[in-house]
């Protein structure tokens, strides 16, 4: 197989027209909040760059690249994660006011609480599914309710969407514990036969969904390069079989992929979250048409 390096830095490599895209990748190279080993702000870039050694065709669904544009990266604002979110939301907002399906690249999982913000003022009612080996569900952390580990409470919390399904945690504090069991939340724990229990997982889902993918779901033996990585998670057919369940079952109307921090000298990781972006971007595409 012959890989040809591309020359444009966009996902992909391609130039792409903005006007005839459907599908939007705003990189977000954001980690003002991490707690543990920082870099996730280098996520976007490194799977872009990795992008642009990905075959297009793909065996799946074809060819959707002249389909997909990047948009120039968000500029962090590192003085406040309040005005961050704000910058973040009213990006997102921007690009689902012009009809473009917005996919995020994060950068650090809080980044999705602002772009969630943005859904919310177009859609109403959805449901999330979250896919990630930690239930961020603390009420607060190192000081702020903005934090990373604090994503998915804001949402739990009905603020946002109370209609959220976790999959993949195996890793939770005993505040997060109580509050999964007290408030009956729908946190799938990450299991070695968890896929027994995608049908279920999936039927718990309304019509419409937003999905967020923070990439220390997957195992870090194919995925070490996350600022958290947790043993025992989920490996690259699995991960796959239950998107493609998702997209098949579900109108799937935004997607994230968070906190890939990558390891200097390590390209394998970079480029399983480039090829699993491609996937979903691909199973959207495909199941969409139906
Ligand atoms: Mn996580």
């Amino acid at each position: 197989m012959i890989l040809h390096v591309r020359s444009y830095f966009t996902y992909l490599g391609l130039e792409t027209d903005f006007k005839k895209s459907k599908y939007v990748i705003l990189p977000v190279p954001y980690d003002g909040t991490a707690s543990y080993r920082s870099g996730a702000r280098e996520g976007p870039f490194e799977i872009i760059n990795a992008s642009r050694n990905l075959e297009t065709y793909d065996s799946e669904f074809g060819d959707v690249s002249n389909l997909i544009y990047t948009l120039p990266e968000l500029q962090p604002n590192l003085n406040s994660v309040e005005e961050m979110m704000l910058r973040i939301e009213e990006t997102a907002l921007d690009q689902l006011t012009q009809g473009k399906y917005l996919i995020t690249l994060g950068g650090e999982h809080s980044i999705t609480y602002g772009v969630l913000r943005a859904f919310r003022k177009c859609y109403p009612k959805l449901s999330v599914l979250h896919i990630d080996a930690h239930a961020d569900l603390r009420e607060d952390y190192e000081g702020s309710r903005l934090n990373h580990a604090c994503v998915m409470k804001r949402s739990h919390a009905r603020e946002l969407y109370p209609d959220t399904v976790s999959v993949g945690v195996r890793s939770v504090c005993e505040e997060e514990a109580k509050c999964i069991s007290s408030e009956k939340l729908d946190v799938y724990p990450m299991s070695e036969d968890i896929e027994s229990r995608f049908d279920e997982i999936v039927s718990k889902l309304g019509k419409n969904v937003y999905l967020t993918f923070d990439i220390d779901a997957l195992d870090p033996s194919i995925m070490p390069a996350t600022g958290t990585p947790e043993p025992g998670g989920l490996l690259w057919y699995q991960a796959l079989r239950l998107l493609r369940k998702v997209f098949e079952k579900k109108n799937v109307v935004g997607f994230d992929l968070m906190e890939l921090c990558p390891i200097p000298g390590m390209h394998a990781p970079n480029f399983t979250a480039a090829k699993l972006l491609y996937k979903m971007i691909g199973y959207h595409s495909k199941f969409s048409k139906k």
